[in-house]
């Protein structure tokens, strides 16, 4: 286990630690990624084994940043019927997240309380909540997450949600990029795991660009 804990000093808490956990306050945002009917229900199309199981480690730590001023954003897989990112398309996924389906709905469990970024919504493709690229010119585009959270003066964020190994890991590593200090919380993350062992290579990936393991 990739298990991290009393290393939040790194992530600039010096004065708030508490170990192993995070501590919120209005400079500090969840983000919470892509915890949709699809990844999260056995029934969905791309469920991600365990899915569900984050859904309650997620809304605890929703009260949590709520109690202390903090922020919480959510992202959205959110596909046309047709993209290169299906395999009807030529891409490698099962269609799922159509947007206005069922699959591409919240976890009926989910406390959904603050601003909500759909990727793809005209058709691009990608994984990160911050960024998505056109697929025809595979030009990168940003979305709205690194503005909204620059608005409100946010320096740090956490990283939750499906899936470790494709969304989690380009949100959290593009949250790098962007300057932002970013942790993940390893007991609120599932993985697809493609090829075994995907969802432990992408944890030590982030972690080796400077994410926090919490
Ligand atoms: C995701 C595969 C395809 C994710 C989205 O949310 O991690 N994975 N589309
Ligand atoms: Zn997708």
């Amino acid at each position: 286990m990739l298990l991290a804990i009393g290393r939040w000093r790194l992530f600039g808490f010096d004065t708030m630690e508490r170990v192993g956990a995070v501590s919120y306050d209005s400079a500090t945002a969840l983000i919470v990624v892509d915890v949709q009917n699809d990844f999260a229900d056995p029934k969905g199309s791309l469920y991600v084994n365990s899915g569900e199981e984050v859904v309650p480690v997620i809304n605890a730590e929703i009260e949590a940043a709520k109690a202390d001023g903090g922020h919480i954003f959510y992202t959205a897989d959110w596909h046309p019927e047709s993209t290169p990112h299906f395999q009807t398309d030529g891409g490698i996924w099962p269609v799922h997240c159509v947007g206005d389906t069922w699959g591409a709905e919240f976890h009926p469990d989910l406390v959904v309380d603050g601003p909500v970024i759909r990727k793809g919504t005209n058709g691009e493709d990608g994984y990160s909540g911050f960024t998505m690229q056109n697929p025809e010119t595979m030009e990168t585009i940003p979305t709205r997450l690194a503005e909204l959270l620059r608005d409100r003066r946010i320096e740090r964020i956490v990283v939750v949600g499906l899936a470790t190994d494709y969304c989690v890991k380009a949100t959290a590593l593009d949250g790098k990029t962007a300057g932002f200090n970013v942790a993940l919380m390893t007991d609120a993350v599932r993985s697809v795991d493609l090829t075994p062992g995907d969802g432990q290579r992408a944890l030590a990936d982030v972690e080796a660009a400077g994410v926090v393991l919490v």
